[in-house]
């Protein structure tokens, strides 16, 4: 991200160069921080500034709420201030903070889950999640033998970086088509998949494929487990708001096949997966039921940060 200003990091969002309800969450922290600290303005022109890049940031991919949850967090405390140079420094001491605090989250995700894989495990998992795989690579790294079945997940193909990353990690992994999951459910231990945001209901968005992954897992009694970090847990989601699930280009599906235009295509990139199909919830601050949801938000985020936001 290095000379990248807000523009260019909300566009790198949106063609997906930076992605991953994590990394998407930190890169738009990241260029808040870089906006309060290369401001030379008044105290109304870096409040202005702040706000354009908020608008632009969120408005990249619409439905991680980590990217929500991530710019409030970076913008927390400054109403009120009276000097630049405070805004300034509550700015990216609160960016810093929350970067330093989603790689950890990650870290603490990865040991509290590889408590669940066994040896000799075989675990499915969905797209490339970053909290997913370092549950995978930390249950690998204790030693365990285990083996990963990962799919394709289509039309963004994210399991071909899933399989390189588990490879370069030393873990054996077989790439599947998503619609091979029910034909391999038999042989599989142990479902884990990120989050793009959890509702205070217990719904689980995620990458397109999750909820028949769920309903497969389900129907064969394999535990599934979710892997996220508090911060994809939406607060907006107490006031009623629907999660807006992205619908992405047609030609990420059609690639350079060639179908008439009169041919309608639809490439929603999330669905829901709802809480009883979920058995845990991994977490930064431990394994929780999906109906613990509400907990977490209010917990974590806060009365007055959730009422403080509510636009
Ligand atoms: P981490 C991804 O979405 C997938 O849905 C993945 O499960 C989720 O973000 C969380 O990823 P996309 O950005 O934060 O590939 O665990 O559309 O890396």
């Amino acid at each position: 991200m290095l000379n990248m200003n807000f523009e260019d990091v909300a566009k790198a969002i949106e063609s997906m160069d930076i992605r991953g309800a994590g990394r998407i969450a930190r890169a738009g922290v990241k260029a808040i921080c870089d906006v309060a600290s290369e401001s030379t303005g008044d105290l109304e022109t870096l409040l202005s500034e702040l706000e354009a890049a908020k608008v632009r940031i969120l408005a990249s991919r619409p439905t991680a709420i980590s990217l929500w949850n991530g710019v409030q967090a970076a913008m927390h405390g400054i109403d009120g201030m009276n000097s630049p140079e405070d805004v300034k420094a509550k700015v990216m001491a609160n960016s810093e903070a929350f970067i330093l605090r989603s790689e950890k989250a990650m870290e603490t995700i990865g040991r509290i889950g590889a408590k669940r894989i066994r040896d000799g495990d075989t675990v499915l998992t969905h797209c490339n999640s970053h909290a997913a795989l370092s549950v995978i690579k930390e249950a690998h790294r204790q030693g365990k033998k285990l083996k990963v079945i990962a799919t394709e997940s289509r039309p963004w193909r994210q399991g071909i970086i899933t399989v390189n990353e588990l490879t370069e990690a030393g873990v054996p992994v077989t790439m599947i088509v998503d619609s091979a999951v029910r034909s391999v459910m038999r042989s599989v231990d142990l479902v884990l998949v990120g989050a793009d945001t959890i509702t205070s209901s217990g719904v689980l968005i995620n990458k397109i494929g999750t909820s028949q992954i769920a309903l497969i897992a389900n129907e064969a009694r394999v535990p599934f487990l979710v892997c996220s970090e508090t911060y994809k847990f939406s607060p907006l989601s107490l006031f009623g708001d629907l999660v807006e699930i992205e619908e992405r280009d047609r030609k990420e599906i059609i690639g350079d096949a060639k179908v008439p235009d009169s041919v309608k295509v639809r490439n929603p990139v999330f669905d829901a997966t709802p809480p009883e199909y979920i058995d845990s919830i991994v977490t930064d601050i431990g394994m929780i039921p999906p109906f613990a949801a509400y907990e977490v938000i209010v917990k974590i985020l806060g009365h007055d940060f959730i009422f403080e936001n509510r636009e």
